[in-house]
């Protein structure tokens, strides 16, 4: 006899602060991706999906899948657990222990189910190597013939750092077995506290261009050389990044946003010229013209440098998406499925990437927020009311009963 499905909170909570602990690093978490606590969180992930009675599987790029057993066709749910260098305990995991829990309490059910629930932990999101690495593959829309060339911040390259999942086989998507994703994440922003709602409903996903400027100079005496001899590649690099601040805030409508993370000079040492430097660069916008306007402008101001002969510039772009829509199938479900319960629900862009994005491309897909305390994120400071974590877990399982329902 069938029961009604039903979220357990206090497991839910203690699975999300158990994996809060591996990668555990002061007040925050450090799970980069392909290092030792983000293996380790995959591994934990498996088991967790195979306690929960799913078929576990780690694949060749450490995708984490737990399969609905003897499913023709299936619901896909899930994030990422990987995080950022000095990251929170929600961002990605909020979404694949909501995965792991929506099973679970379908599971337990014991409905009978025409159409199963699959979950996921993708690897690689944030980009410590490529954003949304390990859902760009799953999708069969990155190159594996790039591993050797795309490297982390210090110079690992993805092929060194895969060799932990080298005995595995790639799992691709089947679109006849996989009718659809639904991915739920904290808001990492402000609206929805500021609206004063715990729900909150994704419109789009905004496109993202990530790449790095590499300059080349050369290395001199910083003392004795002077200035007008010098091919100093940290003055280039400078001057570029004000060149595009300048062009960048000219042209940036209300919501185009940029950022310059990460910076390094060789060799590093006070009394040398710079022989080379490198630059971290990344802008997203909700129109796609206004990204490929910021395209040109950064080609432009390379070319100017290359012009120049003061030193070299080179551009590689590691990411370049496109804004993407919801489906509105998808959006409805959720929106009902909040209303439903009693959570009062609102429509919002993220301005954040997701692994959402990726599969946005292939299938139909569907995302829901809940709110960020201060709306922060990417700082161990990242944290939601147990409540509101709750309340999304509710309204994800029974959106995911619609979805089932409607797709039979
Ligand atoms: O950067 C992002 O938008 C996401 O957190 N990876
Ligand atoms: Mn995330
Ligand atoms: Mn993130």
């Amino acid at each position: 006899m069938a029961r009604v499905a039903k979220i357990v909170g206090s497991r839910l909570l203690s699975d999300l602060h158990e994996l809060a602990s591996i990668g555990r690093s002061g007040a925050g978490v450090r799970r980069v991706a392909y290092s030792e606590s983000d293996v380790a969180a995959r591994r934990w992930i498996a088991q967790k999906f195979a306690a929960a009675g799913l078929t576990p599987q780690i694949d060749r790029v450490g995708n984490v899948f737990g399969r609905w057993p003897g499913a023709a066709r299936a619901l896909l749910i899930g994030s990422h657990t990987d995080t950022v260098p000095s990251g929170g305990w929600l961002d990605g995991s909020l979404g694949v222990i909501y995965a792991l829990e929506v099973a679970r309490a379908m599971a337990e059910a014991g409905a009978e189910q025409p159409i199963g629930i699959d979950v996921v932990d993708f690897a690689d999101e944030e980009g410590t190597f490529a954003g949304w690495f390990g859902s760009r593959t799953f999708c069969g829309d990155f190159n594996t013939a790039l591993w050797n060339d795309v490297r982390d911040s210090e110079g690992r390259t993805l092929t060194d750092a895969l060799t932990v999942f080298a005995d595995r086989p790639q799992v691709r998507l089947n679109k006849a077995h996989t009718i659809g994703y639904l991915e739920a994440h904290i808001e990492q922003g402000p609206r929805l506290e500021a609206l004063n709602r715990s729900i909150g409903i994704v419109s789009s996903i905004v496109g993202i261009r990530t790449g790095r400027a590499h300059f080349t100079g050369r290395a001199d005496h910083a003392g004795t050389t002077p200035m007008a001899m010098r091919k100093d590649a940290g003055q280039l690099l400078f001057a570029f990044v004000n060149r595009l601040i300048a062009r960048f805030s000219e042209k940036a409508t209300r919501d185009t946003v940029w950022n310059f993370g990460n910076v390094v000079l060789t060799p590093g040492a006070a009394n040398v010229v710079p022989s080379e430097a490198d630059l971290s660069i990344q802008y997203r916008d909700a129109e796609l013209r206004q990204l490929e306007l910021f395209d040109n402008i950064v080609q432009e101001e390379a070319q100017l440098i290359n012009a120049a002969e003061s030193g070299r510039c080179s551009i590689t772009m590691t990411m370049a998406t496109k804004p993407i829509l919801m489906d509105q199938t998808f959006q409805s479900c959720l929106r009902d499925a909040a209303a439903i319960i009693g959570h009062a629900s609102v429509d919002l862009p993220s301005g954040a990437g997701h692994d959402a994005a990726a599969l946005a491309l292939h299938i139909p897909i569907g995302m829901l927020f809940v709110p960020s305390k201060g709306g922060r994120s990417h700082t161990p400071d990242e944290d939601t009311d147990e409540k509101d974590i709750v309340a999304g877990a509710e309204v994800l399982l029974a959106a995911a009963q619609r979805l089932v329902h409607a797709k039979r």
